[in-house]
């Protein structure tokens, strides 16, 4: 039976990020994706000036509220960028009303790179991502993001031995599995590690890099890797479809200099038929 998620996480309106991106890729695996809304902005706010922002903190509990009375279930909740610290609290309440029995909190702690948080954000929503962290059964950082939630310094191109080091606080935190993305033992190639705390294994998959960085990739890495684990694929697949899947969105998005906001995820999308 196909899988239901819900995704939390802001909806820039123009610039192919957070919820733009999750919810036509999680269909197009065929997930079932309902949408909590944490904000709508006219842009994302990286590289934009002057976007606007709707926080929608005062309407998320009610929406929460008509699901329970609909006694709705979902097999995931999938968050990503929080932009108001009282969210968090409605993240973890959700986790015990709306998730099925074995149903997993998935974290994209979306709110940094490159060593920076994003402009809008600041400590108490680190600390807010790190409290749904220690609740989270996955979770899947960027290099920063996880600096970030370990509260150590940012290394930019660590080695298999530090990989290692962050992917264990990562699950010592709490969840089952971490995937951290941005890795890079040689150059030229890019990707991602995952580990798992129970089995001990321990996952990657480097892709060809391509010296071009884009808004809103990170948001489509970690929706291919959810959903392919919810319809049953290992780690490992996940892996290779999500990093493969990033470089192809790049390849079409490269020669058009008008379109340096996000990647042009949606012909990808199409030709995986
Ligand atoms: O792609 C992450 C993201 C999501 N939402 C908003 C953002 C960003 C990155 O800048 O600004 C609003």
């Amino acid at each position: 039976m196909s899988k239901k998620i819900v995704s939390v996480q802001d909806i820039s309106c123009y610039g192919q990020c957070s919820l733009t991106v999750a919810q036509p890729v999680l269909s197009a695996y065929g997930i079932e994706t309902a949408i909590l809304p944490s904000a709508i902005l006219s842009t994302h706010t990286g590289g934009f000036t002057g976007f606007t922002v709707h926080d929608l903190t005062e309407e998320m509990p009610k929406i929460i509220k008509h699901w329970e009375d609909e006694k709705i279930k979902f097999d995931a909740i999938y968050t990503g960028y929080i932009g108001d610290i009282r969210q968090f609290d409605m993240v973890k309440d959700m986790k015990k009303t709306l998730l099925k029995e074995d149903g997993q909190l998935i974290v994209d702690p979306a709110m940094a790179d490159y060593g920076k948080l994003y402009v809008a954000l600041n400590e108490d929503i680190v600390k807010g991502m790190r409290s749904i962290t220690r609740e989270a059964d996955i979770v899947l950082p960027n290099l920063t993001e996880a600096a970030f939630l370990l509260d150590i310094p940012y290394n930019e191109n660590p080695n298999e031995e530090e990989v290692s080091s962050i992917l264990k606080g990562l699950t010592d935190m709490g969840p089952e599995t971490a995937v951290l993305t941005g890795v890079s033992y040689e150059e030229g190639k890019i990707g991602a590690v995952a580990y798992n705390k129970k089995t001990g294994e321990t996952t990657s998959y480097f892709a060809t890099k391509i010296e071009r960085n884009y808004h809103g990739t990170g948001d489509i890495f970690s929706s291919v890797i959810i959903a392919n684990l919810m319809n049953g694929q290992s780690l490992q697949t996940a892996l290779e479809d999500a990093c493969e899947f990033i470089v192809k969105c790049i390849k079409q998005t490269l020669d058009d200099d008008t379109h340096g906001y996000g990647v042009k995820f949606e012909e990808v999308l199409a030709a995986r038929r």
